[in-house]
Order: structure tokens, then C-alpha cells, then sequence
């Protein structure tokens, strides 16, 4: 099986890295530079018309999207590993739920918080009443994340699997850049520095 993985260093594509290290999976790793416009080429447009980071090619077929590369990658390589469920178990349908709920609910929310008060958006999209808005949505969203691990320490059970690794890939980084305040959520705060810990993680969090 061969797959290129085209990244760009502290973007979406981190949570990928952090799945290929964890996999341990052969790959050929392609860096773009996204100021410089290497996503918007014509070669690369023909594998992903978005041109966005991340995109991986696994065997001559291109899968953009996160959480579909997360799924592919899962369903691939990750069983053999203990990362992802079997298909056809109930914790799979418990893990394609809360990866699907971490990109499209919560990474949803915090990314609408940003775009209204961080200095990587123009000032002039920043709309106080929609900061506030997503900022209750954000910490309601957190909230539900810190019940979910009160008595688990993993997402879906007692076993770490690529939803850990893909929620806590997005959070260690945009909890900060977001500058939110989440001390007083004790679940999620041990759970997100257990995920940090990981050999592999820190090595993929350190190279993208
Ligand atoms: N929903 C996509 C988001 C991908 C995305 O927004 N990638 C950004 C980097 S964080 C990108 O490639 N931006 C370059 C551009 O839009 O020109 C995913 O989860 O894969």
C-alpha cells in the first residue's frame, strides 16, 4: 500500500501527523507552503479541488477531509493496533460519533470563536455578539467532552484510539491559540495531557 500525505506545518494536517506516527505507517510526506500557494496548483487541485491541507493519495486514490482520512487510515491500519474498533462493533459506532462530533460540532465552535476574536483573522470580521455566542457554545461543547470522560479515560472506553489522538490534536493547539480557559475542566485537562504525552504524539506535534 503506498500513501503521500501532503501537510503544511501547524495546520490541519497535524492531526494526521499524529495518526501516522501513532500507526507507525510508511508514507511519503510532501510539505507545502501555504502562503506560498502550493495548495491552489493545478497538479495538486486535481487531487483535491479544495486545496487544502490535509490530503493523502493511498494507493492512486486522493481522500481529503480529516475525519475521512482519520476513518481510512482507522480502518486500515488501525484495528490491527488496537486504535481503532473492529467494523461492525458497537464501539465503532461510538468512536465514528465522536470523531464526527469533534470536527463538525466542537471544531465547528471553536474555529467561529476564533474567526471572531483572533489575530488570525482581520479585526474586521471579529463580531462581538457572535464571540460571545460561540464562546458559551464553545465551553457547552467542552463541558459535554468533560462528562463524557468522567469515569473513562478515553473517549470511546478504556482505550486510546485515533478519536483521542484526533479531539486532543485539534484542542492541544486550539485551546491555546483560542485562549480559553479550561482549567476547572479536570477530565478533559488530564485526559488532553495524557494524550501529549505519548511518545509518538509529541514527535508528530514537534515535526508539524
Ligand atoms: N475541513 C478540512 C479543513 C482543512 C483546512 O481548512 N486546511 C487549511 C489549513 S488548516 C488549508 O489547507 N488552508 C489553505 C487554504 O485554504 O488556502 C479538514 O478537516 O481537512
Amino acid at each position: 500500500m503506498s500513501i503521500t500525505f501532503y501537510y503544511a506545518p501547524q495546520s490541519s494536517a497535524g492531526r494526521i501527523s499524529v495518526s501516522l506516527a501513532e500507526l507507525d505507517v510508511p508514507h511519503e510526506a510532501v510539505r507545502f507552503d501555504l502562503r506560498a500557494g502550493d495548495q491552489k496548483k493545478p497538479d495538486f487541485l486535481a487531487l483535491n479541488p479544495n486545496g487544502k491541507v490535509p490530503t493523502v493519495v493511498i494507493d492512486g486514490t486522493p481522500v481529503f477531509e480529516s475525519v475521512a482520512i482519520q476513518i481510512a487510515l482507522g480502518e486500515r491500519y488501525g484495528v490491527q493496533k488496537g486504535l481503532w474498533p473492529a467494523a461492525g462493533t458497537p464501539e465503532q459506532l461510538t468512536a465514528l460519533t465522536w470523531l464526527v462530533w469533534g470536527q463538525v460540532s466542537l471544531t465547528g465552535a471553536l474555529f467561529r470563536y476564533m474567526a471572531n476574536t483572533s489575530e488570525y483573522f482581520p479585526k474586521e470580521m471579529h463580531n462581538e455578539k457572535q464571540a460571545e455566542h460561540t464562546l458559551a457554545e464553545l465551553h457547552g461543547l467542552l463541558r459535554i467532552l468533560d462528562s463524557r470522560l468522567d469515569g473513562r479515560p478515553y473517549v470511546t472506553g478504556e482505550r486510546c484510539t485515533l478519536v483521542d489522538l484526533d479531539l486532543a490534536s485539534v484542542l492541544g493547539w486550539g485551546l491555546m491559540a483560542a485562549k480559553i480557559d479550561f482549567a476547572e475542566l479536570k477530565n478533559l485537562k488530564g485526559w488532553l495531557g495524557r494524550i501529549m504525552e505519548r511518545p509518538a504524539v509529541k514527535k508528530a506535534m514537534a515535526e508539524t
